[in-house]
């Protein structure tokens, strides 16, 4: 299998944690330079990392790709048993990915554009802020955000949650936006718990 990421990619990261899961190691990484995305586009059609090439097909989009893992190598599950519970993570999953993402890459956008001062950042930020009071309390009597099994929705949040513990600076401006608004403030000790918990965790 051959992944195309870019260097300290948050999708890429869920990927290499599921394979990592699943004991995958036979796995080629590509890294491109963010600055140009031609390579990427030859081989997929589109701009983003991560691409998975497999058994002649490519696949983007992280969470599908992860989705794909887990139909291919089945142990350990990465999504719960049933039907009620899997639509429980799904939902998790979109809630992340097309609500939580809103405001950091609101906030990235507006300094990007040269707009720093747009009056919507405090808003975002609070929203960032006020949803760390929701992971904390499914953390509340488990270790992983779903069950006390490690699934797809820890795998989701995490590379984006890490940042609120301080870890290795990088000059990656998304992830600065995170650093600075999701700071744990001294408290939220589950989460704090979770994000060390995931750290531990092997990746491809
Ligand atoms: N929905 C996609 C999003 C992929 C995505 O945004 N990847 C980032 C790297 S983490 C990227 O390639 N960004 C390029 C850009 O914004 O120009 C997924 O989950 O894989």
């Amino acid at each position: 299998m051959r992944i195309h990421t870019i260097p300290d990619s948050t999708n890429a990261e869920r990927v290499a944690l599921a394979l990592g899961l699943k004991g995958v190691t036979d796995v080629t990484w590509i890294t491109h330079d963010p600055e140009d995305r031609s390579g990427i586009r030859a081989v997929s059609g589109q701009e983003l990392v991560p691409v998975v090439e497999a058994d002649g097909r490519v696949l983007t989009d992280s969470m599908p790709i992860v989705a794909w893992i887990d139909r291919t190598w089945p142990d350990p599950p990465l999504w719960p048993a049933g039907d009620a519970a899997r639509r429980e993570v799904d939902g998790f999953v979109s809630f992340f990915n097309f609500v939580w993402k809103v405001p950091p890459n609101a906030i990235d956008g507006a300094r990007r554009a040269g707009a720093p001062d747009d009056a919507r950042i405090p808003a975002w930020a609070e929203q960032l802020r006020a949803w760390r009071h929701g992971f904390e309390a499914l953390l509340h009597g488990r270790d992983f955000l779903f069950g006390d099994q490690v699934g797809a929705a820890d795998l989701c949040a995490y590379p984006f949650l890490k940042f609120a513990v301080p870890r290795e600076p990088d000059d990656d401006l998304f992830h600065g936006v995170l650093v600075e608004h999701l700071a744990l403030d001294g408290g939220f000790p589950r989460l704090k718990a979770w994000i060390r918990r995931m750290d531990g965790l092997p990746r491809a």
